[in-house]
């Protein structure tokens, strides 16, 4: 088993197979680096991400869990839950073929146990392959049933915000987040204009694609149990007012999430799976 290597004073497991490799904080499960085999970055990480174990990190794929966007009954709870700010274990890793598979774990605890009182198992699955796929297992340890919500909030690395877009999504309904009004709106065509700010729910979608990578190739992002697609770029003028992020940041970032936006209801001693895989649509070897 590898021993995490500590950079920037978080333990992360590095990962290099024939497809690429990877960088996964043990802080959150996040994966905070993707590269290909031509060691191209594919995932933005925000050079202003304060590692300090105790803040979300900017960048990469943050899981949130067991709810998205601010908490439904308590707007004083932590955004986006608490998983991307507790510290995870290694159970596995494990070559198969040529691909790589890492399993990490979190459960409740007396941290946790502080903002909500849930008694829970996540087991995170990455493989790294032609593909990089995350699995995510969520248990009901407890003896009474709870509601979640969750997302795999990728930050993909992009050349231009501005001149990267969507495709997958025409068509399809979605709620303005920027606006008061919760009525659904549209999408008509390709969904361009990324660099100003956006904050989209399409609510019901299947695959989507995102274009504007360096590397030159289009991501399909494929997704089980993940009803929603959350699109989201906070523009340059908004990421210059945060602490972990500027506008040169901004302009090079999009998330394209995995989200399951409304809250699941996960009986006692049961488990719920959801799966995002994404997908380079050229594959460099
Ligand atoms: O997924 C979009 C979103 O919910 C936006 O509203 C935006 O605030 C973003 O997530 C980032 O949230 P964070 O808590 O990581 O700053």
């Amino acid at each position: 088993m590898q021993i995490p290597k500590i950079i920037n004073e978080e333990p992360v497991i590095e990962i290099k197979n024939d497809w690429g490799s990877l960088k996964i904080a043990l802080f959150g499960a996040q994966i905070i680096s993707w590269k290909n085999s031509c060691n191209e970055e594919l995932l933005f990480l925000s050079d202003k991400t304060n590692f300090n174990n105790k803040t979300p990190l900017r960048g990469g794929i943050p899981l949130c869990w067991p709810w998205f966007g601010p908490n439904p009954t308590n707007k004083d709870l932590p955004k986006h839950g608490f998983v991307r700010t507790m510290v995870w274990n290694l159970v596995s890793l494990t070559e198969i073929e040529d691909e790589t598979q890492i399993i990490l774990e979190c459960s409740s605890n007396n941290q946790s146990q502080k903002i909500v009182t849930l008694d829970f198992k996540l087991i995170l699955e990455i493989v790294l392959g032609s593909s990089l796929s995350l699995t995510l297992k969520s248990i009901n340890t407890g003896t009474e049933a709870f509601s979640f919500s969750s997302a795999f909030h990728t930050y993909f690395l992009v050349t231009s915000a501005q001149d990267a877009f969507i495709s997958g999504l025409e068509n399809t309904e979605y709620i303005d987040l920027l606006s008061s009004s919760l009525e659904p709106l549209r999408q008509t065509g390709l969904l361009t204009d990324l660099g100003a700010h956006i904050d989209r729910d399409y609510t019901t979608t299947q695959n989507s694609v995102i274009h504007g990578s360096p590397s030159g190739l289009p991501f399909k992002m494929e997704k089980e149990n993940f009803p929603n697609t959350v699109v989201w770029n906070p523009g340059e003028s908004l990421a210059d007012t945060f602490t972990d992020l500027n506008a040169q940041g901004a302009s090079k970032m999009v998330c394209m999430e995995a989200a399951l936006c409304n809250q699941i209801s996960l009986p006692a001693g049961e488990s719920y799976e959801q799966k995002m895989r994404l997908n380079p649509l050229l594959l460099k070897k």
